[in-house]
């Protein structure tokens, strides 16, 4: 696909040589998975259970559907679905044809699908019918009207006017040979947590992405008899790829699919499944945590509970062992490549205190100051990052581009990291100007800029302030013009601008000015520490 950034040839070549990239696309694994173990259990999904073969049969069912339709190699298409079977029957569709699915989350709302859709030109958007008392069909009423390239809408479920992906399947027939895709061809586009107003997509080719979760797999021990439940919702890299879903369906394995990750959905899912690894973000671990000591589901075959996507503290960290009987494993990882995973056979302190270590040898990692120096060992420094499974460049993102990547390839993260002795890391903090909820990624500006469309608003500045249970939540420091709104009436504004529910600001304070840094840019860190002051006065 044009207007992605990537690797060098003479790089793309050794990654080749070398088996990191195996030249197989997405939806090959899954045909070639299927004449495997055709009659194992790949997806449970509520009472559905989907075989290898079935999986498959259904996902080709679909291209040629897709086919049908119009929707063409390379066409970009929305995604969001919950954690249900479909999911993975639209998206293996997708790269079977070689069109391009564009991940979104159920969390998002009219402001992010209408974005996604216009900036990649989607032509279909696929929804579920409802979700969380969330009616999509309704979403997608407001987004259609508003996008020009957006031609279907397709339902999974009960489709009120819209085609349902049933209807689509059973009219079309399967096409003796598919299009022509590659391993190097972008595979999906993933969103970024990003920290500027608009979000950013990350392209992943299926070579590059196959490897990640083929080197995920061999660090968590996945196998045929691993059973990976789905409890984070499937479209975020986390749960995707590292192992998750996909690291799954490469080794034979089962997947769980959560429509909640509530201990009341999940535990007796684990009891009767017979569970074997699972990936949380911390605030739900904590949940875990204290439904597991008082209740008394056979949770006996955990073996992994994954931890990441935003700081897991050490002392919960200490509590999964004792609690949960199974070994934990920290994650730090991101959409645009590099994940970090502590070792199953690691040390009790280095799991519990540390964010693991980067999981390819392949994968570079420099700790630099902010002019760009490489720090002194064991000191604390923005990461920079590069390898064969990390981007190169956002796409249509020049100007982006030219900042958040190093002239040659490093993708500079934004997280500040010490790198121990041992190679492993420790997540100190964040350079960049984003919020990260427990695990949900807020980029300041985004919200910012919807605050400042209200015509009450003069100026208005997002911050994190600590959260003993989501690590961080979110604070605007706003400038009426006049009369100040209340709090309450700005936060539905918000809601009415379609905006995703965890990106509301948590709380809302009414400043006549903004501290400033010595060149006159608005000090947040200021800004954080006033909010500091107040909540421990309050
Ligand atoms: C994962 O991916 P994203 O793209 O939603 O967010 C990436 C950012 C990182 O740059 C970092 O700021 C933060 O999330 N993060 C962590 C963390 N894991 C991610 N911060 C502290 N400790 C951790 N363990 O969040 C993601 C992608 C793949 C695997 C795991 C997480």
């Amino acid at each position: 696909m044009t207007n992605c950034p990537s690797w060098p040839d003479e790089l793309a070549q050794l990654y080749r040589e070398q088996g990191l990239w195996q030249g197989q696309t997405l939806g090959d694994m899954l045909s070639e998975r299927a004449d495997q173990h055709s009659e194992r259990i790949a997806v449970v999904s509520g009472e559905h259970r989907y075989s290898y073969a079935e999986l498959n049969q259904r996902a080709e069912q679909l291209a040629a559907g897709f086919l049908q339709l119009g929707v063409k190699q390379t066409d970009r298409v929305i995604v969001q679905l919950p954690n249900v079977g479909e999911f993975f029957i639209v998206i293996f569709a997708l790269f079977k044809i070689g069109a391009i699915p564009v991940f979104a989350l159920p969390a998002h709302r009219q402001s992010e699908i209408t974005y996604l859709c216009e900036f990649s030109e989607a032509v279909a958007y696929v929804i579920p019918d409802k979700d969380g008392g969330f009616d999509y069909r309704n979403l997608a009423d407001e987004v259609k009207g508003k996008v020009a390239t957006l031609q279907h809408v397709l339902v999974a479920g009960d489709p009120g006017d819209y085609p349902s992906l049933d209807s689509l399947c059973v009219k079309a027939e399967i096409p003796k040979s598919w299009p022509q895709v590659k391993a190097g061809d972008v595979a999906f586009l993933q969103l970024s947590g990003g920290s500027t107003g608009l979000p950013k997509l990350i392209p992943r080719t299926h070579d590059d992405y196959m490897y990640s979760f083929r080197r995920s797999n061999e660090i968590c021990g996945m196998n045929e008899n691993s059973v990976y439940l789905a409890a984070l919702p499937v479209a975020h890299n986390f749960p995707l790829s590292s192992p998750g879903v996909l690291g799954t369906l490469y080794a034979g394995g089962r997947i769980v699919m959560a429509a909640r990750p509530s201990p009341d959905e999940a535990f007796p899912l684990i009891a009767k499944e017979r569970v074997t690894i699972t990936a949380l973000v911390p605030p739900l671990a904590l949940i875990w945590l204290e439904a597991a000591s008082h209740r008394t589901f056979d949770l006996s075959s955990l073996e992994v509970l994954q931890v990441g996507g935003a700081k897991f503290s050490e002392e919960a960290a200490r509590r999964v062992k004792p609690v949960l009987g199974c070994t934990l494993q920290q994650v730090f990882g991101m959409a645009e490549g590099l994940v970090n995973y502590t070792r199953l056979d690691d040390e009790e302190e280095v799991i519990v205190r540390t964010q693991g270590r980067p999981m390819s040898t392949w994968d570079e990692v420099r700790v630099v100051d902010e002019d760009g120096l490489e720090v002194k060992a064991g000191e604390v420094g923005e990461l920079w990052t590069r390898g064969p499974y990390t981007i190169r460049g956002y796409y249509k993102a020049e100007v982006h581009n030219a900042k958040a990547f190093t002239e040659d390839g490093f993708y500079k993260t934004g997280d500040l990291v010490m790198v121990n002795a041992a190679g492993y890391l420790v997540v100190e903090g964040r350079a960049k100007d984003q919020i990260n909820r427990g695990g949900d990624k807020i980029a300041a500006e985004e919200v910012e800029n919807h605050l400042l469309s209200h015509p009450d608003i003069y100026d208005a500045a997002l911050v994190s302030m600590p959260d003993e249970f989501l690590g961080e939540r979110s604070c605007a420091f706003v400038i009426p013009r006049g009369q100040a709104p209340s709090g309450a009436e700005l936060k539905s504004y918000l809601r009415t601008r379609g905006l995703a529910p965890f990106k509301i600001p948590d709380r809302i304070e009414f400043v006549a000015v903004f501290p400033q840094t010595t060149v006159g840019k608005v000090s947040k860190k200021a800004l954080r520490e006033t909010l500091l002051q107040t909540m421990i006065t309050k």
